[in-house]
């Protein structure tokens, strides 16, 4: 049987707990200040900042290590334009007919609807895609395990770096999202996982009033 190296833990940090409960403190503070927005300016953004992210992105733990994710980037004014084109067929069809009222309601606060400039007007769309199986070199296929839980998570690093790195973003789920495979050219094995718009906010960038839920109402300490 195969042997596997372990290596010893070199780049964990521990902290005084004093500088632990600042940096907990920080940290909250300043994803604190992160908000969705649909409002994006055209003001270009350098590969290289997207690329780091998505290095984050990269470094989510994940089952199995599989990594089971892929990250499209389009910056391309033609598939941008596409892909708002589609997506705006399904969220018009969305709005106006398979939505229930309860879901329209709940959405009314956050002011969403079928239009989607934001899709060609943002300099980024991220394009993530969660891998059923992984391919090898020699054509063979490797399971890959929790995939939700997986792409999600890294996603959610994905979202941080982006804040981190001073842009804005916002989740973007057409629904049905299957044209993206088609659209990107993306293998069978692959599901559109998420949209993440990837820009500087306009000028006139406007938020929805609402507030995230208290501490007591989100955790039990037991
Ligand atoms: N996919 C639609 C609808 C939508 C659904 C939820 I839940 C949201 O939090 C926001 C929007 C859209 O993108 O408009």
């Amino acid at each position: 049987m195969k042997e596997y190296k372990f290596l010893p833990l070199s780049t964990y940090q521990e902290y005084p707990p004093a500088e632990m409960k600042a940096r907990a403190k920080g940290f909250y503070a300043e994803m604190k200040r992160r908000r969705t927005i649909r409002e994006f300016s055209t003001k270009p953004v350098a590969r290289e900042i997207i690329e780091n992210c998505l290095m984050t992105a990269g470094t989510a733990p994940n089952g199995a290590n599989m990594q089971p994710w892929h990250f499209v980037v389009v910056s391309d004014a033609e598939i941008k334009r596409k892909i708002r084109v589609e997506a705006e067929i399904v969220e018009k069809d969305f709005y106006e007919n398979r939505a229930p009222d309860y879901w329209l309601e709940a959405l009314r606060p956050l002011g969403t609807d079928k239009d989607k400039p934001y899709l060609e007007e943002a300099p980024y769309l991220i394009v993530i895609f969660s891998q059923r199986y992984t391919l090898a070199e020699d054509g063979s296929k490797k399971h890959n395990y929790y995939l939700p839980e997986s792409v999600g998570i890294a996603t959610g690093f994905l979202i941080s770096a982006i804040h981190n790195a001073g842009l804005a973003c916002l989740t973007h789920t057409p629904s049905p999202m299957g044209f993206l495979r088609k659209v990107l050219d993306r293998p069978k094995y692959e599901t559109p996982f998420l949209v993440l718009v990837v820009g500087y906010p306009s000028e006139d960038a406007k938020v929805p009033d609402i507030s995230k839920k208290k501490l007591e109402e989100i955790a039990t300490f037991i």
